[in-house]
């Protein structure tokens, strides 16, 4: 947190903008930016100035393209719930042309970016989502008859930033699979130039959020891998930070869907899994925003590597991961612990942190220890139990 005075005098003008424009208690939106400071690995403060930067700074004009996709990346954006997720982001951003969302359509949408790219000239984010078919000039894809090809050079030229939202804008995501029909390609292969990618089928929406609000707040885009994708969010394997990964180190695997292994939360390794050769932050943030273990792998499906080029959309679904690291991490506890009561979740987190455990380690680490302690007690309560009331697991 920043200094008190600071955060006073924030809470203060918070009250009556923010606040009525979003929804939110002054409290939970505090509470919202310590949050994403911390998702993007910030130092400490950093939440006073990306709270004072979504209330003061000016938004960022948003110029939305749509290619090849489903409009998933969209979707998930406006799915979002509590804390209102969506109001968020349209409040930080302006806007100003999203094929989806305007109301415009036919001329009066392609006057709409015109308008835009001209009255924010090189200040404009440019968002991208969707893959860009190269094959046949370009032909597979054509918006008020321009062809993605054209419509994206024109609309980056222009750009203070572009970011690839979802694996399709990415590294041609779902679109580029099997024969590759119509040579779709990424944004930053048809730019020729890197770009910040945020892949996912879809993307986690705070990972996007998370982008803007960084740009927002410093002047620019979050540091980025050899992938351009931001380092606070993809710079870890799914592996490392599984609820299930306890599971796997002690052999315990899901079979089959619905086996025993299945119903009792065992790893998906051998239904498939690709958390072992993806690099993403699924596991640690929960997706869509709709409640605890809302990730696939916590639905009980194993993860097909959505957001990793040459694995989601090119290796099968079920066919059996490259493991990058196998040994299993000092952190984690035992599933079912032999003795004693075990820690609470604050001390379990408080533990990893001293141990110099990243965000992500102590929220595994104290989700772990609550699934043991709760695995625990099933078993114990099971075991006392009258055995003709004993029912299979
Ligand atoms: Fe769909 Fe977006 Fe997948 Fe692609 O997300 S969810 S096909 S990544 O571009 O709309
Ligand atoms: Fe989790 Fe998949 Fe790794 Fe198993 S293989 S621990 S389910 S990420
Ligand atoms: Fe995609 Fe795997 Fe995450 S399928 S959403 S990268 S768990």
């Amino acid at each position: 947190m920043g200094n008190i005075s600071e955060i006073f005098e924030l809470g203060h003008k918070l009250s009556t903008g923010i606040e009525n424009r979003l929804g939110m208690s002054r409290r939970d939106y505090l509470q919202f930016c310590a949050t994403l400071a911390a998702t993007m690995g910030l130092a400490k403060g950093a939440d006073a100035a990306v709270a004072k930067a979504i209330e003061s700074a000016q938004r960022p004009s948003v110029i939305w393209l749509h290619f090849q996709e489903c409009t998933g990346c969209s979707e998930s954006l406006l799915r979002a719930e509590h804390p209102t997720l969506e109001k968020l982001i349209l409040d930080v951003i302006s806007l100003d042309y999203h094929e989806t969302l305007m109301a415009a359509a036919g001329h009066q949408a392609e006057a709409a970016r015109k308008a835009a790219m001209k009255a924010h000239k090189g200040k404009y984010v440019l968002v991208v989502e969707g893959a860009i078919p190269i094959k046949d000039n370009g032909i597979y894809c054509k918006i008020g008859g321009h062809t993605a090809i054209d419509l994206l050079k024109e609309c980056a030229a222009d750009a203070a930033a572009v970011i690839a939202i979802g694996s399709c804008a990415s590294w041609g995501g779902m679109p580029s699979s099997g024969g590759n029909p119509s040579g779709a390609s990424s944004v930053g292969e048809v730019l020729g130039k890197p770009v910040v990618t945020i892949p996912g089928c879809p993307p986690n929406p705070y990972n996007f959020l998370a982008t803007v609000v960084h740009f927002l707040t410093f002047g620019k885009l979050p540091d980025v891998d050899q992938l351009g994708r931001p380092k606070f969010a993809y710079s870890r394997l799914i592996h490392e930070h599984c609820e299930r990964r306890a599971h796997f180190d002690a052999g315990r695997f899901a079979m089959e869907f619905g086996d025993a292994g299945h119903r009792q939360g065992y790893c998906l390794y051998k239904l498939g899994c690709k958390g072992p050769e993806t690099y993403a932050n699924c596991s640690t943030i929960g997706f869509g925003d709709a409640g605890e273990n809302n990730w696939p792998v916590g639905c009980g499906h194993p993860c097909i590597g959505c957001t990793e080029k040459g694995v989601g959309f090119t290796k099968p679904i079920h066919m059996v991961a490259k493991l990058a690291n196998v040994s299993p991490p000092q952190q984690y506890p035992r599933i079912v612990e032999e003795n004693g009561k075990g820690a609470s979740f604050a001390a379990a987190a408080a533990l990893a942190a001293l141990a110099g455990a990243a965000a992500g380690g102590a929220t595994m680490l104290a989700r772990n220890l609550g699934k043991s302690h709760a695995l625990q007690q099933a078993e114990e309560a099971k075991a006392d139990q009258p055995a003709a009331t004993k029912t299979e697991a």
